[in-house]
């Protein structure tokens, strides 16, 4: 592998040049996972935020200037989090959220919309 080059003009990139939008931040705790998904089904993505100390909150997309808002904790999980994936696994078309804990436990959290 080698580099092809410094990417030093980025002019035709096909994002904006913010510096990028802020739609949430908790000084108390430390993120160590965002996974996009869509909770409703209202064709907007919403975003599960989940922290180092195992808890798991949702930041719903309600469209707008400003269209993330934080809906509360959804869980806490006890046991460390060593993956976590949004899937549907009954077949409802609502995510549902699979936790593989460091203790082996495989849990799933069925989207009760
Ligand atoms: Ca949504
Ligand atoms: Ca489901």
């Amino acid at each position: 592998m080698s580099r092809v080059s410094d990417n030093i003009n980025v002019s035709k990139t096909p994002y904006d040049s913010n510096p990028g939008e802020n739609i949430f931040s908790n000084p108390n705790k430390t993120i160590s996972q965002t996974i996009p998904a869509d909770f409703n089904d209202d064709g907007m993505l919403d975003m599960l935020i989940v922290y180092t100390d195992g808890t798991i909150q949702l930041l719903k997309n309600y469209g707008g200037k400003n269209p993330y808002r934080n809906e509360g904790n959804l869980m806490l999980i006890a046991d460390a989090i060593k993956e976590i994936h949004v899937g549907d696994v009954n077949g409802d078309h609502y995510p549902d959220i699979i936790i593989w804990t460091t203790k082996d436990k495989l849990l799933v959290y069925k989207n009760m919309q």
